[in-house]
C-alpha cells in the first residue's frame, strides 16, 4: 500500500507531499530536481542518497538543517502587513479575503501589455515545484515546497522592448478587503522589483501554491513572487500588476526606510542591517541558529548577476 492511500487522518499532508516527491525524484521524474534536491536529499533514505546527493546536492550546498518546514510554520508565521504586523495576524486576518476572479495587467514596455485572468496568465506555463531555503531580513528562515511557473516564461511571453531594464510588481489596493492598508505603515499598494536580468533568471518564480496546494491566502494568494537569493521582503504577495520600465522602480520597503533596506536586497551576512546582525539566522522550528549563507545558498546560481558590483553599497 502506498502511503497515500492511507485515510487522510492518519498522515500529516507534508508527510505525503514529500514522499511522493521523494519518489518521483528517485524515478528521475523531476524536471526541476537540480532545484529541489537539497532538500530532498536532506530527508530521503540513506540508500537513495549515495545516488543523489553528489550530483544533485552538492551544488545547493546542502546542509542537515535545510528540512522543509511543516505546512503549519509555512502558513502561520508570515508577514503581510495588509493583515496586520503581528506574524500571526496574517493568517487570522486574511481569510476572508476573495481572490477569484483575479485580474493581472502587464504594462510598461512590452509588446503585449493587456489585462490578463489568472488562469490564462498562467496557462501556457508549466507548473514546477521548488524547495526553496527562504530568508527574512528579521533573520527568521524556513524551508519551504513552493508551487509555480518561472518567472522569466511570463516576461518572455509579455515580450520587453529593448528599452525595458527592470520589472515593478504591485499589491493589490483595496482597503476594504485588506484592513491593514487602513494604517499606514507602508506607502501602499506594496511594491516591489527586479533588474530585467534578475527577473529572468531561472531561480525565480511567481508562486501559486505551497505543498502542492493552493497558496493560502495570508502566503500571498492567487499570486506571489519567490527570489530565493533576496530577503523576503522582495517576495510580494497578491500580485495585480507587472510592469516592465526603463528606470529603478520605487520599493515599499527602501522608500519607508531608506536607510535600512535597499533595492537589491540580496541576502548578504557581511553586512548587518543597522540594527541588528545579518550573520545568523533562526530556522523556524529549529533551536540553534544557524550561518547565514551569501546569496542564502544560492551564490553558485546567482552571484554573476552583480559581478563588479559592491554589495556592500548596493544592498
Ligand atoms: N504585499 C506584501 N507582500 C509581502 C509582505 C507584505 O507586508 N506585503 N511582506 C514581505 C516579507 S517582509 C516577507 S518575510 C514575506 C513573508 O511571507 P512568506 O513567509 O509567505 O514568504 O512576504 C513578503 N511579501
Ligand atoms: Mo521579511
Amino acid at each position: 500500500m502506498t502511503r497515500s492511500a492511507l485515510p487522510s487522518s492518519e498522515i500529516t499532508p507534508e508527510s505525503v507531499y514529500l514522499d511522493r516527491r521523494r519518489f518521483l525524484a528517485a524515478a528521475g521524474v523531476l524536471g526541476a530536481g537540480l532545484v529541489v534536491a537539497p532538500a530532498l536529499g536532506a530527508c530521503a533514505p540513506a540508500a537513495a542518497d549515495a545516488s543523489q546527493q553528489g550530483s544533485l546536492g552538492t551544488p545547493y550546498g546542502l546542509q542537515p538543517y535545510d528540512k522543509p518546514n511543516s505546512y503549519e510554520d509555512v502558513t502561520s508565521y508570515n508577514n503581510f502587513y495588509e493583515f496586520g504586523t503581528g506574524k500571526e495576524d496574517p493568517k487570522a486576518n486574511a481569510q476572508q479575503f476573495t481572490t477569484k476572479p483575479w485580474t493581472v495587467k502587464v504594462e510598461g514596455l512590452v509588446s503585449k501589455p493587456g489585462d490578463y485572468q489568472l488562469e490564462d496568465f498562467l496557462k501556457p506555463s508549466k507548473m514546477e515545484d521548488r524547495i526553496y531555503r527562504m530568508r527574512c531580513v528579521e533573520a527568521w528562515s524556513m524551508v519551504i515546497p513552493w508551487r509555480g511557473v518561472p518567472l522569466a516564461d511570463v516576461i518572455r511571453r509579455a515580450g520587453p522592448t529593448s528599452a525595458a531594464k527592470y520589472v515593478e510588481f504591485t499589491t493589490l489596493y483595496d482597503p476594504k478587503r485588506m484592513p491593514g492598508q487602513g494604517m499606514r505603515y507602508l506607502d501602499w499598494p506594496y511594491n516591489e522589483g527586479l533588474r530585467l536580468d534578475e527577473a529572468m533568471h531561472p531561480l525565480a518564480m511567481l508562486v501559486t501554491g505551497v505543498y502542492g496546494r493552493d497558496l493560502p491566502n495570508q502566503n500571498g494568494a492567487p499570486l506571489r513572487l519567490v527570489v530565493p537569493w533576496k530577503y523576503g521582503f522582495k517576495g510580494i504577495k497578491s500580485i495585480v500588476r507587472i510592469r516592465l520600465t526603463s528606470a529603478m522602480p520605487k520599493t515599499a520597503w527602501s522608500e519607508a526606510i531608506p536607510s535600512e533596506y535597499g533595492f537589491y536586497a540580496n541576502v548578504n551576512p557581511e553586512v548587518d542591517h543597522p540594527r541588528w546582525s545579518q550573520a545568523t539566522e533562526r530556522r523556524i522550528g529549529q533551536f540553534r541558529r544557524i550561518p547565514t549563507l551569501m546569496f542564502n545558498g544560492y551564490a553558485d546560481q546567482v552571484a554573476s548577476l552583480y559581478s563588479g558590483m559592491d554589495l556592500r553599497r548596493n544592498y
